[in-house]
């Protein structure tokens, strides 16, 4: 299906889920539009009614393509994949496909949001221990995993959603100071993935809403 209009995401440098759509785009070959959403500035301009009557969750990212506007990372990532062509995002195999939304919804369901800022905000003095806990939890499941599914990438030698999803969880876990040398699989993963030019273009430090200091 051929694209009218480029899409528009609406979403944060820093934010992972953010980071994995812009992926998803970079590894698609797809130009996009950005709108920035300042997580911290104003109060969270993620909280406005402008916003929230983009996405009601009141999260970024949110993404308007093809004459609609979807929120939910891996909702967007899936419709890409389904839509345009260039690497799959997800395997033909169903077994691979099923490891690779194993990996995924592990991430994106069993550890993201237990450190996303909304929750933090409520947990409030111990925030640091709390994310580090369930980045940890996680991590200790992740590990096996990967070491069982994984090639070059997380599942064989095809870059894959449980990749995207990959990278910015560990982005997430070195900015919350947890120790990763218990987890050579997660390292070696994305210390590979690091390299590949979408992880790059897409990082947090080149983004155009990423402030100067924190500019690479
Ligand atoms: N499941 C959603 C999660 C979205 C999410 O948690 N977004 C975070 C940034 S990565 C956010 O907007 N947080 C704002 C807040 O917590 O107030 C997705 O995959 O898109």
């Amino acid at each position: 299906m051929a694209a009218q209009t480029k899409p528009v995401l609406h979403g944060y440098f820093r934010s992972s889920c953010s980071w994995r759509v812009r992926i998803a785009f970079a590894l698609k070959g797809i130009e996009f539009e950005q709108v920035p959403v300042n997580l911290i500035k104003d109060g969270g301009q993620q909280l406005t009614e402008q916003y929230k009557a983009l996405n009601p969750m009141q999260q970024v990212p949110a993404v308007e393509i093809d004459g609609i506007t979807l929120s939910q990372s891996l909702a967007v990532i899936q419709y890409i994949d389904e839509t345009r062509p260039g690497p799959r995002l997800l395997p033909g195999d169903p077994k691979a496909r099923a490891q690779v939304r194993m990996i995924s919804d592990l991430i994106a369901s069993g550890v993201q949001p237990l450190q996303n800022l909304y929750v933090l905000q409520k947990i409030g003095a111990e925030k640091l221990q709390w994310a580090q806990h369930f980045i940890d939890r996680g991590f200790q499941a992740l590990e096996p995993i990967l070491k069982q599914t994984s090639g070059k990438y997380c599942v064989g030698d095809e870059i894959s959603m449980a990749d995207i999803c990959l990278v910015p969880q560990v982005y997430n876990a070195e900015r919350f100071k947890v120790d990763l040398r218990q987890y050579p699989t997660i390292k070696r993963l994305n210390k590979t993935l690091l390299e590949i030019e979408a992880f790059k273009v897409s990082h947090p430090s080149q983004q155009p809403d990423t402030p100067a200091d924190l500019r690479a």
